[in-house]
């Protein structure tokens, strides 16, 4: 009932070479978010989701508890459940359920980049829904969104957790518009989107007092470590996390603590980073929901439904393709 699709190739190794040496080399340097997530990296991630400080996954997983079955009917009960960046799909499960409740439960097709946790993803939950297929995709949704299986029996592409806040504005537009093409009529997006707050609660949830968010933050140094054959000292790097009002996102950073030059042996590479000099390796767009429904219209999507926790920090919304 498992079937799991590696994408993950030489081609793949070549481009995370290629996006290094050309992030490395700008005059602001900067690193993509997608290599934090080896398995190190995505038990991080599952620690900064219990944090105190860090609220969005408790309210999606609230929503998801309450309205799941509202969802899934006003999804037009599909038959599968793709999720784009499910990592351990803890809160799935609520739909998973409502799905399985509506009698239309089928198929699940998990789609992550980091190849451990969408196993072990897998492995769990074929052992808690008997009967369910599980045809994973392990690969770069930014890349490989065409490899998605098409059906014309309605899938509910769900992409949580807030993690479509995690690419520049460009790359999420271009991203969204090619799923609105791959869409069909029957088809639904269900996307988790974090919502502007007060600025110190959001600095607060990425600068957490037990610094998993700062250990998160330099995993991706230890991933250039291993992949690339780089020499970052972790200890020569702080982490910094600020809101930027204008551009309503989080900005996240590693401060390099002294004039340093950290050499990547197969870039065959050497890098000079002054002292305080930043690298971004990660934004996280907070939304309204009039900036979200001009997001998906220029995308070539519509919002078609709109689901907060009590508080209004979280939303999920549905939308189909135009
Ligand atoms: N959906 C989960 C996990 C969010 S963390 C939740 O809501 O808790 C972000 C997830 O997206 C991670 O599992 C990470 O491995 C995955 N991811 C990040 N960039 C990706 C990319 N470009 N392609 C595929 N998966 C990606
Ligand atoms: C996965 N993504 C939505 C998280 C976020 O909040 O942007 C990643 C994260 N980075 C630091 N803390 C959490």
């Amino acid at each position: 009932m498992i079937a799991i699709e590696v994408h993950l190739d030489a081609d793949t190794a070549a481009t995370m070479a290629r996006d290094v040496r050309e992030g490395l080399l700008l005059e602001r340097k900067e690193l993509s978010p997608k290599y934090f997530y080896d398995d190190r990296g995505s038990q991080l991630f599952e620690q900064i989701t219990e944090l105190d400080e860090y609220s969005p996954t408790r309210a999606e997983r609230a929503i998801l508890a309450e309205r799941s079955a509202e969802i899934v009917a006003a999804a037009g009960t599909p038959r599968s459940l793709v999720e784009l960046g499910s990592g351990s799909a803890a809160k799935t499960r609520h739909l998973l359920d409502s799905m399985r409740e509506a009698g239309c439960l089928q198929t699940y097709v998990p789609v992550d980049i980091s190849e451990e946790i969408t196993h072990e993803t897998a492995r769990l939950l074929v052992e808690e829904y008997p009967g369910l297929a599980i045809h994973g995709l392990v690969c770069d949704f930014e890349h490989h969104l065409e490899r998605i299986p098409d059906s014309d029996e309605g899938r509910l592409i769900a992409f949580l957790g807030g993690t479509i806040g995690n690419l520049y504005p460009e790359a999420r537009q271009e991203f969204l518009a090619r799923l609105a093409g791959l869409m069909r009529p029957e088809d639904r997006l269900l996307l988790g989107t974090d919502l502007v707050k007060d600025s110190a609660r959001l600095e607060a949830a990425y600068n957490d007092a037990d610094g998993v968010t700062a250990e998160f933050n330099k995993n991706v140094l230890r991933v250039l470590n291993r992949e690339l054959g780089a020499e970052f000292d972790l200890d020569a790097f702080e982490h910094v996390a600020r809101y930027d009002e204008a551009e309503a996102r989080m900005d996240i950073r590693l401060r390099s603590l002294a004039d340093q030059t950290v050499w990547l042996e197969q870039l065959d590479l050497a890098i000079e980073f002054a002292a305080e000099e930043e690298m971004r390796t990660e934004i996280s767009a907070k939304f309204t929901r009039e900036r979200l429904r001009d997001v998906y219209g220029e995308a070539g999507l519509e919002m078609g439904g709109w689901f907060t926790d009590v508080d209004g920090d979280y939303a999920l919304s549905l939308a189909r393709a135009l």
